[in-house]
């Protein structure tokens, strides 16, 4: 037991300084679709597709697709793993992904939404990103990004308050789609990622040392 212990504090020790952060929720979609769905929505009517699945030529290997197929506009939506509450990462992670889109039009950018309660928080990426390439779009859970917030009368500057209340309790996560105004365009996603940060050498010694006192008690 003790030197199964010491293996497993070793590894986290080890292993710690080259991972950098922690995935909360995450999907590669190297093996299917990992239950994300699209959301289609056309004059207020909403209709969910099955997203296609590559198995190549993803960052890397598998990845989402979904070729356009009604003049409403469609968006990626999250299974489970990306609801609950992701508090621990505001000011210490954030959320990435990989887009591509075959086709944008003016004035059209890839975009995250997280919702609680109706309410919309909304990270925008930005214009003018070149077609049919792969882009990695990172926002951070902090005032470093222009987060936005909408209670349903226009997105407005959200404050890290908003942004806490929102991730304390995610009931949806959404990814662009709809690059296009009309049925033209493809859209591909990998990796969507929600991620805190590792703990800090010192937290990680308090770690450890809570892990030894515990053994100790255990010893008694
Ligand atoms: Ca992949
Ligand atoms: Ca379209």
């Amino acid at each position: 037991m003790r030197s199964s212990l010491f293996v497993a504090f070793a590894a986290v020790a080890i292993a710690t300084p080259a991972l950098g952060s922690t995935y909360l929720a995450h999907s590669n979609f190297d093996v299917d679709h990992d239950d994300w769905l699209v959301k289609d929505t056309l004059n207020g009517n909403v209709t969910y597709f099955a997203p296609g699945w590559d198995p190549t030529g993803g960052v890397p290997a598998g990845n989402l697709v979904f070729a356009d197929v009604t003049p409403g506009g469609y968006i990626f939506e999250a299974p489970d793993e990306f609801h609950g509450d992701f508090s621990s990462a505001v000011g210490n992670g954030g959320v990435f992904f990989d887009w591509k889109a075959d086709m944008i039009m003016d004035g059209r950018r890839p975009a995250v939404y997280f919702w609680r309660d109706g309410v919309r928080l909304i990270g925008l990426g930005a214009f003018g990103l070149a077609e049919g390439t792969w882009h990695h779009i990172d926002f951070a859970f902090d005032m470093s990004v222009d987060w936005k917030i909408d209670y349903g009368s226009g997105a407005q500057a959200a404050t890290l308050t908003e942004l806490a209340w929102v991730l304390s309790d995610v009931q949806d996560m959404n990814i662009t789609g709809e690059t296009w105004t009309g049925i033209q365009e493809t859209t591909w996603l990998d990796n969507p990622t929600i991620y805190g940060s590792v703990p800090a050498p010192g937290a990680l010694a308090l770690l450890l040392g809570a892990g030894l006192a515990a053994r100790r008690g255990r010893r008694r």
